[in-house]
């Protein structure tokens, strides 16, 4: 009988480890990324898991021969000498002498499109996004979703430290918690039913269970216009977190989750920031503003007339980036205090002046990436402002359970995975900052 013991067999080496192999003979694995040939040679660019690697073909090198079934985007194995070379720019690099090809799959027909490029020349993003099956093939493409990979893996591990649990609340749920009409309804055998615009509620609730939360997962926002920033499904990182002095607790543990998130950045991927030539920004303090200064900035700096007095047009929230950049010398900055109005039923206002509440949303280069702030927790009060906007309480009867039976002073927030990735990394479309979008016009690939 069969017997597995959980270890995996290891036979191919990593590009990375090719300096320990220095003219030994090894195995890789990969897809033919690229051969260019030259007069008596060919240069084969192996592109592996993370990297690219050169390896190079002459006759002389061995007794196997090359055929024209072996073309670019076969999957392969080649096994060959480790030799040290310089690339480009001096630095020293290691490539591979090639001994034998085994091919494992050979494509079909062409690729329709080249991505073998350092980058994809001239493809139309929604071609790109088309085609995203391939095009993530291309090493910049796929070092985005790197990156994104460490905001969200450096998120975790912070909170982590910091005493949280991650949760995972449900996606299909009886309300929704932000308002507004951008919700999606669904039939559920009957019943009405809707798709969560965030976990709101369930980390709210679970603050009564385990104090401190977090959770990465996808949420859903029936937005109905296309626009460069909104999409219809998208990665929310939420914590919330219970015992809180004031909302300066969460924007204190977001700047310390941020000021994570960019050292493991730096740390463990900086091939694809340099691949993508990101320009990391340098967090030592943010700067907090309150909305009301906010908007006095805008009229009296930048002379702009306001036309919505309750919340940030898309152009203020540039300008105020652009006054944290040229006075703080900072690529990020909160602004608090925003009108209660425009805030969700579960914000706490400001006692001292209840036109305004305990929030805040985090700018980053010229936009909204974060929306935080304290919540309510006393029972009475919280029923109270659900009726003064017309909500039904019994609708809520889950929800409340932990108004009602002690809940903590409390806040947290959540922070758009695709908006930070899209902002750090220079693009002008959260849409390149989204493996595979969801918008009004787009479910596939
Ligand atoms: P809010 O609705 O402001 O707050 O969302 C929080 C953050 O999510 C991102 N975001 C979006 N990203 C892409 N496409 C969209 N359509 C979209 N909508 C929002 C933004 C935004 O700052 N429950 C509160 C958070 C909290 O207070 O804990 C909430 O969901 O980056």
């Amino acid at each position: 009988m069969d017997r597995i013991d959980g270890i995996i067999q290891k036979g191919a080496v990593e590009p990375d480890e090719l300096a320990a192999h220095e003219n030994g003979i090894v195995t890789i694995e990969g897809f033919i990324h690229r051969i260019r040939e030259m007069t008596g040679f060919s240069f084969v660019i192996i592109r592996t898991k993370r990297d690219v690697v050169q390896c190079i073909y002459a006759p002389e090198f061995s007794d196997f021969r090359w055929n024209e079934n072996i073309v670019e985007n076969c999957s392969v194995k080649i096994t060959g000498k480790v030799v040290a070379s310089q690339d480009a720019k001096g630095n020293k690099r290691y490539e591979i002498q090639i001994h034998n090809v085994e091919v494992l799959s050979t494509p079909k027909e062409p690729m329709p499109i080249v991505i073998n490029k350092k980058q994809l020349d001239n493809v139309p993003l929604d071609t790109n996004l088309t085609m995203r099956p391939i095009t993530l093939r291309n090493p910049k493409e796929r070092a985005i979703f790197k990156v994104q990979e460490g905001i969200a893996r450096g998120f975790r591990e912070f909170l982590m430290q910091n005493e949280f649990t991650e949760i995972r609340t449900p996606k299909i749920v009886f309300a929704g918690a932000e308002g507004g009409a951008n919700i999606f309804k669904l039939d559920y055998f009957g019943k009405k039913v809707y798709l969560t615009q965030s976990p709101q509620f369930y980390k709210q609730m679970l603050v009564g269970v385990y104090e401190r939360v977090f959770e990465i997962g996808p949420v859903f926002r029936a937005e109905h216009h296309d626009t460069s920033r909104h999409l219809n499904e998208y990665i929310s990182m939420d914590f919330e977190m219970g015992f809180i002095n004031s909302f300066y607790d969460i924007m204190n543990m977001e700047t310390g989750a941020l000021k994570y998130i960019l050292e493991l950045l730096k740390k463990e991927y900086s091939k694809e920031l340099e691949l993508l030539q990101v320009k990391m920004p340098e967090i030592t303090e943010i700067p907090v503003i309150r909305f009301k200064d906010a908007k006095d900035i805008i009229v009296n700096k930048y002379k702009k007339k306001i036309t919505d007095f309750n919340d940030f047009e898309p152009e203020e929230e540039q300008l105020m980036c652009d006054y944290a950049k040229k006075q703080f010398n900072s690529d990020f900055i909160f602004v608090t205090h925003y009108p209660s109005k425009k805030r969700p039923f579960y914000a706490m206002d400001d006692p001292e002046d209840p036109e305004y509440t305990l929030s805040f949303d985090l700018l980053f280069r010229g936009m909204e990436i974060t929306t935080g702030g304290q919540r309510i927790h006393d029972y009475d009060m919280q029923v109270e402002k659900m009726k003064s906007r017309g909500m039904k309480v019994e609708d809520f009867e889950s929800y409340l359970m932990f108004h009602k039976y002690g809940a903590p002073p409390h806040g947290g927030l959540g922070l758009g995975l695709e908006r930070l990735t899209m902002n750090l990394l220079g693009f002008k479309n959260v849409r390149n900052a989204t493996m595979f979008p969801r918008d009004i016009n787009r479910v596939t690939p």
